[in-house]
C-alpha cells in the first residue's frame, strides 16, 4: 500500500487545459474557500518565465481554469522591480480571515519571496517583499505563536547545505528570531537540499509538514516530498521527521516533462475524514494529487525519524 495514494486520473491540470498560452502547470498552492477548492498554478510562458493561474474545483480533482492568469510580474513599483524574470511557487494559507500567498519573484537581482493576499481570488493585493535575495520556498503557519505569525524558509548558503529556517513576524513585514531547524542528511535521498513545501497542518500530535528533498544522481537530481513534525506550541522544536520519502517520481508524468525526475508540492489539504489531499507537480509540467492517511503521516515522522539537525 503506497503512502500517498494517486489519484487514477492524474494529471489534474495541464497546459492544454489552460485558455492562454503556456507551457506548463505546476507547484500550484491549493486551499478551501467556502465549498471550493481554489488552486494558483505557475505556468512557464514560452519565453521560460513564470506567471500564475488560477483554478477552482468543487471536489478537489476536476479543476477549470479561470480566463485570465491570477498574478502576472508587476509592472512598476518596487515589486516591479523585482519580479521582471516572474513569480513562481505559490503556496497559500488562510489565516485572520484571509488568504495569503508567498511566491518566489525572480529578478536580475535574485530571488527573493513576495507576499500577497486575498479575501475573495478575484481582487489580490502585493503586501510586502519579505525577504533578500537567495530565498525560496516560504511557507507561513496558519496560526500565530505568542502572537506572532511564523514561517518555514529555505536560503541560499555556500557554507551549510540548503536547509530548512523558522522566523516569526509581528506583522508579516518584519520578520526575525530566525534559527535553522531542519537540515538534509548526508547520504541520504535529501542529502543535497531540503525545502518546505506545502504550509504545515495541524495534527493532534504536532503541525505536519511536507517538504522536498533533493538527490543529486549521474542522471541529474531526483526531487522526492518527505514529512515532518513540528510542536504545537513552539514549531521551531521539530519533534520527527520519517526518514524514508513519501513520494518519488514514479509515474511517467513525474519522470518526464520540463524537468525529469520532479515530484514537487506546494499545497496540502487536510480533510475532515482524516486523510490529506496532496498536491504536486509532475516533471515541472503538469499537476498532480494523492491521498494520505493523516495518522500514518504522523506514525511516520514519530515512529522511523531521523534527526533533524
Ligand atoms: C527548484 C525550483 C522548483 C522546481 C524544482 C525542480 O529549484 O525551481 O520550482 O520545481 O527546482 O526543477
Amino acid at each position: 500500500m503506497p503512502i500517498v495514494k494517486r489519484y487514477e486520473k492524474n494529471p489534474i491540470l495541464t497546459a492544454d487545459d489552460v485558455p492562454y498560452p503556456v507551457a506548463t502547470v505546476h507547484n500550484a498552492g491549493v486551499c478551501k474557500y467556502q465549498d471550493k477548492y481554489m488552486m494558483i498554478f505557475r505556468s512557464h510562458l514560452h519565453n521560460g518565465r513564470s506567471i500564475l493561474g488560477l483554478a477552482e474545483s468543487p471536489d478537489g480533482f476536476h479543476f477549470s481554469v479561470s480566463k485570465e492568469p491570477f498574478m502576472v510580474p508587476a509592472a512598476d513599483g518596487i515589486f516591479g522591480i523585482y519580479e521582471e524574470y516572474g513569480v513562481e511557487d505559490p503556496r497559500i494559507t488562510f489565516i485572520g480571515g484571509e488568504y495569503l500567498i508567498t511566491y518566489s519573484a525572480y529578478s536580475r537581482f535574485g530571488v527573493r519571496i513576495g507576499l500577497a493576499k486575498t479575501a475573495d481570488f478575484k481582487k489580490v493585493e502585493r503586501l510586502s517583499l519579505i525577504t533578500e535575495a537567495d530565498y525560496r520556498n516560504v511557507v507561513i503557519f496558519p496560526e500565530k505563536f505568542n502572537n506572532l505569525y511564523a514561517r518555514l524558509d529555505r536560503p541560499h548558503s555556500e557554507i551549510c547545505p540548503w536547509s530548512i529556517w523558522i522566523s516569526f513576524s509581528p506583522d508579516l513585514r518584519f520578520w526575525g528570531e530566525s534559527k535553522l531547524i531542519m537540515k538534509p542528511v548526508q547520504y541520504h535521498w535529501d542529502q543535497m537540499k531540503i525545502g518546505p513545501g506545502a504550509p504545515p497542518f495541524k495534527t493532534e500530535k504536532g503541525w505536519l509538514s511536507i517538504y522536498h528533498g533533493v538527490f543529486p544522481t549521474m542522471d541529474g537530481c531526483v526531487y522526492r516530498l518527505g514529512a515532518v513534525l513540528h510542536d504545537l506550541a513552539d514549531p521551531s522544536r521539530i519533534i520527527g521527521v520519517g526518514d524514508d520519502w513519501i513520494l518519488q517520481p514514479e509515474e511517467i508524468y513525474e519522470i518526464t516533462g520540463y524537468v525529469h525526475n520532479v515530484v514537487f508540492s506546494c499545497g496540502a489539504v487536510p480533510e475532515p475524514d482524516g486523510t490529506v489531499k496532496i498536491y504536486w507537480g509532475g516533471a515541472d509540467k503538469v499537476m498532480c494529487v494523492g491521498t494520505a492517511e493523516i495518522s500514518t503521516l504522523v506514525n511516520i515522522c514519530l515512529q522511523n525519524s531521523r534527526s533533524a539537525l
